[in-house]
């Protein structure tokens, strides 16, 4: 005889948003961080054995045209995870709806599920003991639409204001709670601008939300859990843990949060809805870091960035800000700085330059722009600096360009 079989179903969701795949910082082309962040997210995955995936939009970093590489990483990675747990994911105001699930009702039978549409929004998909609503990225004036399509004749008119979110997040969340099917803990996936209402936490939150473009954590609250995407930092929109931001994939600009994570939300066994889960977050790292030195003068900066090459420090390829203290104008800084640090990027925040100093343009009827643009560079770097030969041809091929952008 056989030993009864007993079903455990523990719902565990690993929720990740804002991949900005095709994405550059400055110059920098990311498609190699990318792929080691996901590749550290198959990691987690085989780690952590999720039920479902939840992406919560931001997949691409432009609607249209992404470059082959972005396409490429999207292919394998959803084949990798596919062969793992489902995905589900919403596009997000990054991303074209249309064409990111053009083909979703043949991707579903292989576990591939793009919610992208606001019309069937409402519809709950019930996966692995959860019921999960994706709520697409949308404009208020869209959601108006929507609503005055639903309503019966004679209805009073649907008040919402084209900025206004937070309303327009409201009756999307009431639409799906009103058909939710009950019994599974509920999920929502969102891609907005989301924090603590002004009312429940104004002195924790310095955030003002119900303004332009804000939605409420509240309006959301309602859900067991939030898988939210659109900021890049991981983090709780205010008091209500559940509703949670799971972060970049890799950080997209110098300034923003360094560390960089996924979040797992588990249930305990035959929960259902009303249950809130579990939430931890588990570190995504990769090697090349991306970072912001803004304390040496350019001279520290070079002995600091030497001492890291010659001892093979992976430092010294970290993307790179640096911002130095110097005043006076430092010739040819970018090329020098990328001697040592091949991917950063020089600024200087102050530049002193005396009264006495002043810079008195050329009569521009008499001289041509690639004149005066030299009087100037020889103003900045002194009488014995001259344009050099490369120099010059990007200056020509500058001014070109803008000739011919004129005509446009
Ligand atoms: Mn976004």
């Amino acid at each position: 005889m056989n030993e009864p079989v007993s079903w455990r179903i523990v719902p565990k969701v690993l929720h990740t948003a804002d991949w900005h795949l095709g994405k550059r910082l400055k110059r920098f082309d990311l498609a190699n961080e990318q792929r080691e962040a996901l590749e550290r997210l198959l990691d987690v995955i085989d780690a952590e054995q999720p039920d479902v995936v939840v992406i919560a939009g931001d997949i691409f970093d432009v609607p249209e045209r992404q470059p082959l590489s972005a396409i490429r990483t999207w292919t394998w990675i959803t084949q990798e995870i596919t062969r793992r747990a489902p995905i589900v994911a919403i596009p997000g105001n990054h991303d074209h709806a249309e064409r990111l699930g053009y083909n979703t009702h043949l991707t579903r039978t292989s576990g591939l599920y793009i919610l992208n549409d606001l019309e069937h929004a409402h519809e709950g998909l019930v996966l692995a003991g959860l019921e999960l609503f994706g709520l697409p990225f949308h404009k208020p004036p869209r959601v108006r639409a929507l609503l005055e399509r639903d309503a019966t004749e004679g209805a009073s008119p649907i008040e919402l204001d084209d900025f206004d979110y937070d309303t327009a997040m409201r009756h999307l969340v009431d639409r799906a709670l009103g058909a939710t099917r009950g019994g599974h803990p509920r999920v929502a996936i969102a891609h907005a601008f989301v924090a603590g209402s002004v009312e429940e936490d104004s002195s924790e939150d310095p955030i003002m939300v119900g303004g332009a473009g804000g939605v409420r954590a509240s309006t959301l609250a309602a859900f067991d859990y939030v898988a939210l995407g659109h900021l890049h930092a991981p983090h709780a929109a205010s008091r209500h843990s559940h509703v949670r931001y799971a972060g970049s994939l890799y950080p997209y600009a110098f300034d923003e949060h360094p560390s960089k994570s996924v979040t797992v939300a588990r249930w305990d066994d035959g929960a259902s809805a009303g249950t809130r889960p579990e939430v931890w977050i588990v570190p995504l790292e990769v090697q090349r870091r991306v970072r912001v030195v803004a304390d040496l003068s350019f001279a520290e900066l070079l002995r600091e960035g030497e001492a890291l090459r010659s001892a093979g420090d992976p430092r010294s390829d970290d993307y790179l800000l640096a911002s130095v203290t110097d005043r006076d104008p430092v010739p040819h800084a970018q090329a020098r700085l990328n001697e040592v640090y091949p991917n950063a990027v020089f600024e200087q925040r102050w530049l002193d330059v005396a009264p006495d100093e002043a810079f008195d343009v050329p009569d521009p009827s008499r001289h041509s722009v690639e004149q005066v643009f030299e009087a100037f560079y020889t103003h900045v770097y002194g009488a014995d600096e001259r344009l050099d030969e490369l120099e010059r041809a990007v200056l020509r091929e500058a001014l070109q360009r803008l000739e011919g952008g004129r005509e446009t």
